[in-house]
C-alpha cells in the first residue's frame, strides 16, 4: 500500500481509526497497513419489540384526558418541538393539509423517539388509505365524515387485523419490516390491534341522526365532534354559539358520554377547551398556531412600543 499522504498524516499526531487515542503518524500508517483485525463476532439480532406503547390510548383507557395539536406541515423538526412541549399526541392532518403516508413515515419516527402518540387523519374513509397509513408505523387513525354505523364499521375493520377487521398484513414499517428478531406476525397483529387508536369524526346532521347506532359499533376509542363541518351541516358555518349548533353539541356529548367511548373535539382556546372538558371531552385537539398567535401579536406590539 503506498504511503498515505493525506493531510492528517502530515500532522505530528493522527487520531487512531480504532480508538480515541492519538498515535504518532508513523504508527498510524503502520496500523492502517497491518493485517486486518480478527473478525468480530456476528452481530446480535436486534431484539424484536412490539409497536411502541401508545401512551395516549393508555391514558384514555384509564379515564384520563389527552391533548394534542394538528400538525399541517410535514416537518420533522416542527414535530419534534411539539413533542418536547409535552403533548400526548400529534395529529398529522391528511384531510386539510398535504400529509400522506410518505410524510407520516418520518413523522411517526419522531413520535417514537419522543414517546408521543402519532395519529394521522386520513383524507376520507377509504380502507386502503387507513391501511397504508397505519403501515407507516402511525399509531392511530382519525377518520372524517363518519355518517352511519356501516361507515363506522368500515373504518374500524380497515384499521384492525383479523379476527377484528380486515386490514391487510405485511412486513411493513409498522412490523419493523420483519427485521427485528425474533419476528412474529401473530404478536404484531395482537399488538397493533391492541395499541392502535381509532377516532371517528361526527360532523353532519346525518351522523347525529345515526349516532345511537354508531356508538354501538365495537372498536372505536374516540367519537370526535368536528365543530366546523357540523356547523356548516346545520346551516350556521362557523357560528359555534348558535343555539342549534349548541343543541347539537349537547346531544352528541350526551350520547357519546353515555356510551363509554371517549368524547373528542377541536378546541382552539383555553376557555373552549375547558368548556369541552366540562362537557366530558377527554380527547382535545387544538391548533397550536391559534394558541401562539395572540402571544406573538402582543410581543410584536409591545416591543414596537405600540
Ligand atoms: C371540523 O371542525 O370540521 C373538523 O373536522 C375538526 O378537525
Ligand atoms: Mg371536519
Amino acid at each position: 500500500m503506498p504511503p498515505l499522504t493525506c493531510s492528517i498524516l502530515n500532522c505530528h499526531f493522527a487520531r487512531s481509526v480504532v480508538g480515541q487515542a492519538f498515535l504518532p503518524a508513523a504508527a498510524f500508517q503502520a496500523a492502517l497497513t497491518a493485517s486486518p483485525a480478527p473478525a468480530s463476532p456476528p452481530p446480535t439480532p436486534i431484539e424484536w419489540f412490539p409497536m411502541h406503547p401508545n401512551g395516549a390510548k393508555a391514558r384514555l383507557k384509564s379515564g384520563g384526558t389527552v391533548v394534542g395539536p394538528y400538525v399541517r406541515h410535514a416537518d420533522a423538526g416542527l414535530a419534534e418541538i411539539l413533542c418536547y412541549l409535552g403533548f400526548d399526541f400529534l395529529l398529522f392532518d391528511g384531510e386539510h393539509a398535504p400529509i400522506g403516508p410518505r410524510e407520516c413515515e418520518n413523522l411517526a419516527r419522531v413520535c417514537e423517539l419522543t414517546g408521543v402518540a402519532s395519529i394521522a387523519r386520513v383524507p376520507s374513509n377509504q380502507p386502503w388509505m387507513i391501511g397504508t397509513t397505519l403501515d407507516t408505523g402511525i399509531q392511530g387513525i382519525q377518520v372524517p365524515m363518519v355518517n352511519s354505523a356501516a361507515e363506522a364499521e368500515a373504518a374500524i375493520r380497515a384499521a384492525k387485523y383479523s379476527p377484528v377487521g380486515n386490514r391487510g398484513l405485511a412486513g411493513a414499517r409498522a412490523a419493523n419490516y420483519g427485521m427485528k428478531q425474533p419476528f412474529s406476525f401473530p404478536a404484531h397483529i395482537r399488538n397493533s390491534n391492541e395499541e392502535s387508536l381509532v377516532i371517528l369524526q361526527v360532523e353532519t346532521q346525518a351522523a347525529i341522526d345515526n349516532l345511537p347506532e354508531i356508538v354501538k359499533v365495537p372498536g372505536s376509542d374516540v367519537i370526535f365532534i368536528g365543530p366546523t363541518d357540523l356547523s356548516l351541516s346545520l346551516g350556521h358555518p362557523g357560528d359555534f354559539r348558535h343555539p342549534e349548533v349548541q343543541a347539537a353539541f349537547e346531544k352528541i356529548s350526551g350520547i357519546v358520554n353515555d356510551s363509554g367511548i371517549a368524547l373528542g373535539v377541536l378546541a382552539n382556546t383555553v376557555e373552549s377547551s375547558l368548556e369541552w372538558r366540562a362537557r366530558g371531552a377527554r380527547y382535545i385537539l387544538t391548533v397550536f398556531e391559534a394558541l401562539m398567535a395572540p402571544v406573538i401579536r402582543s410581543y410584536i406590539q409591545t416591543v414596537r412600543g405600540e
